[in-house]
Protein backbone atom coordinates (compact mmCIF):
# COMPACT_ATOMS: atom_id res chain seq x y z
CA UNK A 1 0.00 0.00 0.00
CA UNK A 2 1.42 3.53 -0.50
CA UNK A 3 2.21 5.63 1.55
CA UNK A 4 2.47 8.95 1.28
CA UNK A 5 3.60 12.33 4.45
CA UNK A 6 1.00 14.92 4.47
CA UNK A 7 -0.14 17.07 1.38
CA UNK A 8 0.28 14.22 -1.03
CA UNK A 9 -1.93 11.78 -2.52
CA UNK A 10 -1.66 8.07 -3.42
CA UNK A 11 -2.31 7.64 -7.38
CA UNK A 12 -1.91 4.19 -6.87
CA UNK A 13 -0.35 1.58 -4.40
CA UNK A 14 3.40 2.61 -5.49
CA UNK A 15 2.86 6.18 -7.15
CA UNK A 16 2.95 9.69 -4.38
CA UNK A 17 2.09 12.65 -5.84
CA UNK A 18 2.29 16.46 -4.01
CA UNK A 19 -0.64 18.25 -3.57
CA UNK A 20 0.62 21.20 -6.40
CA UNK A 21 1.04 18.35 -8.63
CA UNK A 22 -2.50 16.75 -8.03
CA UNK A 23 -4.00 20.37 -8.16
CA UNK A 24 -2.43 20.82 -11.22
CA UNK A 25 -4.56 17.46 -12.47
CA UNK A 26 -7.51 18.40 -10.61
CA UNK A 27 -7.04 21.81 -13.04
CA UNK A 28 -6.71 20.12 -16.21
CA UNK A 29 -9.73 18.12 -15.54
CA UNK A 30 -7.94 14.55 -15.24
CA UNK A 31 -11.36 12.61 -14.78
CA UNK A 32 -11.10 11.21 -11.07
CA UNK A 33 -10.52 14.80 -9.51
CA UNK A 34 -13.48 16.85 -8.89
CA UNK A 35 -12.86 20.59 -7.35
CA UNK A 36 -15.10 22.25 -5.85
CA UNK A 37 -14.25 25.64 -4.14
CA UNK A 38 -11.25 24.68 -1.48
CA UNK A 39 -12.19 21.41 -1.76
CA UNK A 40 -10.70 18.50 -4.00
CA UNK A 41 -12.53 14.83 -4.68
CA UNK A 42 -9.75 12.13 -5.94
CA UNK A 43 -10.14 8.65 -6.52
CA UNK A 44 -8.28 5.88 -8.24
CA UNK A 45 -11.70 3.89 -8.71
CA UNK A 46 -11.21 1.37 -5.96
CA UNK A 47 -14.19 -0.15 -3.79
CA UNK A 48 -13.62 -0.94 -0.19
CA UNK A 49 -15.18 -1.50 2.96
CA UNK A 50 -16.07 2.01 4.96
CA UNK A 51 -13.03 1.14 7.40
CA UNK A 52 -10.60 0.29 5.10
CA UNK A 53 -11.37 2.94 2.35
CA UNK A 54 -11.17 5.58 5.74
CA UNK A 55 -7.63 4.65 6.52
CA UNK A 56 -6.39 4.61 2.82
CA UNK A 57 -7.58 8.36 3.10
CA UNK A 58 -6.28 9.33 5.93
CA UNK A 59 -3.12 7.71 5.37
CA UNK A 60 -2.69 9.74 2.18
CA UNK A 61 -3.19 12.67 3.66
CA UNK A 62 -6.82 13.25 3.14
CA UNK A 63 -10.04 12.33 4.48
CA UNK A 64 -13.12 10.29 3.22
CA UNK A 65 -15.31 12.57 1.32
CA UNK A 66 -18.44 14.47 3.28
CA UNK A 67 -20.16 16.89 1.09
CA UNK A 68 -20.75 19.76 3.56
CA UNK A 69 -23.25 21.94 0.98
CA UNK A 70 -25.47 21.20 -1.75
CA UNK A 71 -22.39 22.28 -4.25
CA UNK A 72 -20.23 20.07 -2.74
CA UNK A 73 -22.86 17.74 -2.79
CA UNK A 74 -23.34 17.65 -6.72
CA UNK A 75 -19.63 17.83 -7.68
CA UNK A 76 -19.20 14.49 -5.87
CA UNK A 77 -22.17 13.03 -6.93
CA UNK A 78 -20.96 13.78 -11.01
CA UNK A 79 -17.99 11.80 -10.30
CA UNK A 80 -20.46 8.61 -10.13
CA UNK A 81 -20.06 8.87 -13.76
CA UNK A 82 -16.65 8.10 -14.04
CA UNK A 83 -16.42 5.31 -11.64
CA UNK A 84 -19.18 3.49 -12.83
CA UNK A 85 -20.51 3.16 -9.35
CA UNK A 86 -23.85 2.63 -7.86
CA UNK A 87 -23.10 4.26 -4.42
CA UNK A 88 -19.87 5.99 -2.93
CA UNK A 89 -19.18 6.12 0.66
CA UNK A 90 -19.32 9.25 2.82
CA UNK A 91 -17.33 10.48 5.63
CA UNK A 92 -20.05 9.57 8.59
CA UNK A 93 -21.50 6.88 10.44
CA UNK A 94 -23.74 6.19 13.25
CA UNK A 95 -22.04 3.65 14.74
CA UNK A 96 -21.72 5.56 18.49
CA UNK A 97 -25.58 6.90 18.67
CA UNK A 98 -28.01 4.90 16.44
CA UNK A 99 -29.33 7.23 14.36
CA UNK A 100 -27.17 10.20 14.74
CA UNK A 101 -24.61 10.66 12.32
CA UNK A 102 -21.80 12.31 12.73
CA UNK A 103 -18.85 13.25 10.92
CA UNK A 104 -15.75 11.77 11.07
CA UNK A 105 -14.50 14.47 14.09
CA UNK A 106 -17.66 13.39 15.72
CA UNK A 107 -19.17 16.58 15.14
CA UNK A 108 -23.39 16.53 13.86
CA UNK A 109 -23.76 16.78 10.08
CA UNK A 110 -24.96 20.20 9.05
CA UNK A 111 -25.61 19.10 6.00
CA UNK A 112 -27.40 16.38 4.49
CA UNK A 113 -29.08 14.97 1.28
CA UNK A 114 -31.22 11.77 2.56
CA UNK A 115 -33.80 9.70 0.48
CA UNK A 116 -37.10 9.73 1.27
CA UNK A 117 -37.23 7.15 4.35
CA UNK A 118 -33.88 7.04 4.70
CA UNK A 119 -32.20 6.70 7.12
CA UNK A 120 -34.11 3.23 7.77
CA UNK A 121 -30.99 1.16 9.74
CA UNK A 122 -32.42 -1.88 7.87
CA UNK A 123 -31.97 -5.22 8.94
CA UNK A 124 -30.42 -3.19 12.24
CA UNK A 125 -27.42 -2.89 10.07
CA UNK A 126 -26.76 0.40 8.62
CA UNK A 127 -24.33 2.75 10.28
CA UNK A 128 -22.42 4.11 7.01
CA UNK A 129 -23.59 5.79 4.10
CA UNK A 130 -23.54 6.16 0.75
CA UNK A 131 -24.24 9.04 -2.24
CA UNK A 132 -26.14 6.94 -4.80
CA UNK A 133 -26.19 8.18 -8.51
CA UNK A 134 -29.56 10.54 -7.38
CA UNK A 135 -26.99 12.49 -4.94
CA UNK A 136 -29.34 11.14 -2.59
CA UNK A 137 -28.13 9.42 0.85
CA UNK A 138 -29.09 6.07 1.98
CA UNK A 139 -27.41 4.64 5.38
CA UNK A 140 -25.61 1.26 4.14
CA UNK A 141 -24.20 -1.31 6.25
CA UNK A 142 -20.19 -0.84 6.79
CA UNK A 143 -19.37 -4.26 6.18
CA UNK A 144 -19.77 -4.01 2.43
CA UNK A 145 -16.95 -2.62 -0.54
CA UNK A 146 -18.00 0.86 -2.06
CA UNK A 147 -16.73 2.76 -4.09
CA UNK A 148 -15.19 5.79 -2.30
CA UNK A 149 -13.48 9.21 -2.96
CA UNK A 150 -11.11 11.00 -0.93
CA UNK A 151 -11.04 14.66 -0.02
CA UNK A 152 -8.66 17.25 0.23
CA UNK A 153 -8.80 21.19 1.07
CA UNK A 154 -6.19 22.82 0.22
CA1 LIG B 1 -27.53 2.97 11.92
CA1 LIG C 1 -30.85 2.56 4.39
Amino acid sequence: MCKCALLCLCINTSLCISVPFFKKLATAGFPIFKTVGQKYYVSNGMKAKFDHALKFCTDTGGSLALPRSEAENVALSVMHATLDSTYILLGTTDRETEGQFVDLNKKPLTFTSWMPNEPNNHHGNEDCVGIHTNAKWNDLPCDLDYHFVCELTI
